[in-house]
C-alpha cells in the first residue's frame, strides 16, 4: 500500500462563481462571467452561474459534505464583486458576512479554510475600464487582496492569489472562450499577462503588509511538458518546453525575470520585475493534464507530440487527457527550477456527463481509476524528495463548469440541479477512505 507522509493535507476545492449562485443578492454586483454567460452565446446549455450549486444558501450542507469526506482543508474562492461591488472602496457587509460564516463553520469542524483571492470573477465595472488590459487594475487588485486579509487574515492562514493566470488571460483575452471573450494579438496578450503578474506581486506584498504570518501561493495549471521516454536529452527538451509554456509565469514570480526563450515580451517599466517577484511560501499546482515532448536537433530543440485521437480523455472535456505523470513532473520541475519550498496540488479530478442513468452516475469507477493513477504519480514525486504537502480534490460537489454550463460533473457528490440535493457517488466513499488511511486504497 502506498502511504503518504504523516500530516499530509487532504482537501477539496471549489470556486465562488461555480457553486454560489445568488449572483444578484445581498448587494453583489455583476462579474464578467455574469455578463459573458448572458451575452456571448458560448455556454453550451445556455446557462448562467445561477443557481450554481446554490452554495450561498446551503453553507451548512456543503460543510456537511466536507465533514463526511473527512477532509482537513477546503479551498474556496471569494467573489470580488460580493465584497467590493464597486471594485474598490466600501466593503459590502452582507457579502463579507457570508464568507465569515463559511470560515467560522469550517474552523468549528476542524477544516482549514484555504482562500483563493481570484478565481476569474472580475467585477464587470472594472472590465469596463479595460480589465486586465488596464495596468491600473494591478494596484486595485492588490488593495482588494489586502482587504480580504484585513477581513479574514486572523483565521485564514493559507492564501492563493490567482487561480490559473494562464486560463483567464489566454482564453479571456486571447481566444475568447472565457469572459470577457476578447481575442487580442500576441503582443497585447503578453501585456495582459504582465499586468496579471504585476497584480500578483503587488498583492503578495500588500497582503504580507497586513499580516506577515500568512502563507501565500499560487494555483497555476502548468500542463507539464514531460519526456515521452526518460532520457537525459528528452528531460532537457521537456524543461525547455516548460519554460516557454508556463515558465513565463513562474520565473517572474519566483526569480523576477522572464525566461530567455519567449517569442514576445511585454513592455516593462522600471521596478516591475522587483514588484512581481515574491518568494512564495508554496507553489499550488492545478493538475489535470500535460503533454509529451521529445528532443530535436533544431530549435526550439523539442517536439510536442500530438495526442492521437484514441488517447484516453475525459468523456466530456476533450482537453482533459489522462496523463498521471504530470503530477510527478509538475512537482519535480517546480523544485528544480524554482526551489519550491512546498507544493500543494490545488486541483485534480475528472468530469463525467451529468445526464447518466442514476446507477451509472453513482458507480463512477472511472473517476476512482483516473485519480488513483494521479495519486500514485504524486507519491512517486514525494518518494523522489519533492516537498508535496497536500492535495485538493476538484471537486466535492458538481458545479457550474464555465462554457460547459451544467452538462458535466466533477463532483464526488452529485448535485441534482432541481432539488440541489447532494448525493455521494462511489468515488466519495473511496476518497473518504484515502483520507482516513492517508494512503492510496
Ligand atoms: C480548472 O482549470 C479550473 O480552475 C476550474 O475552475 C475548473 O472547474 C476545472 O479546471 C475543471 O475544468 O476549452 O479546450 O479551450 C483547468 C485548466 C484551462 C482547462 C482552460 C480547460 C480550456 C480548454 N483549464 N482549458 S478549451
Amino acid at each position: 500500500m502506498l502511504t503518504f507522509p504523516e500530516g499530509f493535507l487532504w482537501g477539496a476545492a471549489t470556486a465562488s462563481i461555480q457553486v454560489e449562485g445568488a449572483s444578484n443578492e445581498d448587494g453583489k454586483a455583476p462579474s464578467v462571467w455574469d455578463t459573458y454567460c448572458r451575452t456571448s452565446g458560448k455556454i453550451k446549455d445556455g446557462s448562467t452561474p445561477d443557481p450554481g450549486a446554490d452554495s450561498y444558501h446551503r453553507l451548512g450542507e456543503d460543510i456537511r459534505v466536507l465533514k463526511e469526506l473527512g477532509v482537513k482543508a477546503y479551498r474556496f474562492s471569494i467573489a470580488w464583486p460580493r465584497i467590493l461591488p464597486a471594485g474598490s472602496g466600501a466593503v459590502n457587509a452582507k457579502g463579507a458576512a457570508y464568507y465569515q460564516r463559511l470560515i467560522d463553520g469550517l474552523l468549528e469542524h476542524g477544516i482549514e479554510p484555504w482562500v483563493t483571492v481570484y478565481h476569474w470573477d472580475l467585477p464587470q465595472c472594472l472590465e469596463d475600464e479595460g480589465g486586465w488590459r488596464n495596468r491600473a487594475l494591478a494596484p486595485t487588485f492588490a488593495e482588494y487582496a489586502a482587504t480580504l486579509v484585513r477581513l479574514y487574515g486572523d483565521r485564514v492562514k493559507n492564501w492563493i492569489v490567482f487561480n490559473e493566470i494562464q486560463a483567464f488571460v489566454d482564453q479571456g483575452y486571447g481566444n475568447g472562450w472565457k469572459a470577457p471573450g476578447l481575442e487580442l494579438p500576441p503582443k497585447e496578450l503578453m501585456q495582459v499577462y504582465h499586468h496579471a503578474l504585476l497584480a500578483h506581486g503587488l498583492a503578495c506584498k500588500a497582503m504580507r503588509a497586513v499580516n506577515p504570518a500568512i502563507k501565500i501561493g499560487t494555483a497555476e495549471h502548468p500542463m507539464p511538458r514531460m519526456p515521452v521516454i526518460e532520457t537525459p536529452e528528452n528531460i532537457q527538451a521537456a524543461s525547455r518546453a516548460w519554460d516557454r509554456h508556463i515558465g513565463f509565469l513562474f520565473e517572474p514570480m519566483m526569480h523576477g525575470r522572464y525566461p530567455d526563450n519567449l517569442d514576445v515580451y511585454p513592455a516593462i517599466k522600471p521596478g516591475d520585475m522587483e514588484a512581481i517577484k515574491d518568494r512564495l511560501d508554496f507553489m499550488g499546482l492545478n493538475m489535470y493534464t500535460g503533454a509529451y515532448v521529445e528532443a530535436t536537433e533544431a530549435p526550439p530543440y523539442y517536439r510536442t507530440i500530438p495526442f492521437p485521437r484514441h488517447h484516453f480523455s475525459a468523456p466530456t472535456q476533450g482537453w482533459l487527457r489522462m496523463l498521471p505523470d504530470a503530477m510527478y513532473w509538475g512537482a519535480r520541475f517546480s523544485v528544480e527550477k524554482y526551489g519550491a519550498p512546498a507544493i500543494y496540488f490545488t486541483e485534480n479530478g475528472l468530469s463525467t456527463p451529468h445526464d447518466l442513468p442514476p446507477e451509472e452516475d453513482r458507480d463512477d469507477v472511472t473517476r476512482i481509476m483516473f485519480v488513483k493513477a494521479y495519486l500514485a504519480a504524486m507519491h512517486a514525486a514525494i518518494a523522489d524528495g519533492c516537498p508535496v504537502k497536500g492535495y485538493f480534490f476538484w471537486s466535492p460537489i458538481d458545479s457550474f463548469e464555465w462554457i460547459s454550463g451544467y452538462t458535466c460533473s466533477f463532483g464526488l457528490y452529485r448535485v441534482d440541479w432541481k432539488t440541489m440535493e447532494r448525493t455521494p457517488r462511489l468515488s466519495a466513499k473511496w476518497y473518504r477512505e484515502v483520507v482516513r488511511r492517508n494512503a492510496i486504497v
